[in-house]
């Protein structure tokens, strides 16, 4: 009996330290929307359909690029990855750039988070400016707590 209350006490413990470990991500982690491509090419920002994004739902997001003097960039090629650094594993969709909704103004179809917890979104562009790259951060709530 009393073998069996430590052996759930300590199963409790251990739960909640690697539930504590999974909330954790990097301090000072940069929510901006808006970030300029590695090498400064472009100047990128994402636009989710609504603030926060949805949780466990399929949906899009428009992409804007610019060049370094702020026109559009018109015909621009991309790569879409991320997922969640922390847990090794990507998006359970596969995102992608589908259109060009205006010059400059694309549409990101095929986005979901799957669960609470930091996500990374990375693009990688290729443009008249040249191949660059530009990663964004995102965190998702837990339904479970109000923030
Ligand atoms: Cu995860």
């Amino acid at each position: 009996m009393l073998r069996n209350i430590f052996r759930t006490t300590l199963l409790l413990t251990l739960t909640t330290l690697s539930m504590a470990a999974c909330a954790t991500r990097p301090a000072n982690l940069d929510l901006s929307l808006t970030r300029e491509s590695t090498s400064g090419a472009y100047r990128v920002t994402l636009e989710p359909p609504q603030t926060p994004p949805p949780l466990n739902r399929i949906h899009s997001w428009t992409v804007k690029v610019a060049d370094r003097t702020g026109s559009p960039v018109h015909a621009a090629v991309f790569e879409v990855g991320g997922g969640m650094p922390q847990h090794g594993h990507g998006f359970p969709t596969h995102p992608r750039i589908t259109r060009e909704l205006e010059p400059g103004t694309y549409l990101l179809e095929g986005m979901k988070f799957s669960m609470p917890g930091w996500w990374e979104i990375k693009l990688a562009i290729q443009g008249p400016q040249g191949s660059d790259s530009v990663n964004f951060n995102t965190v998702m709530a837990s339904p479970h707590t109000a923030s």
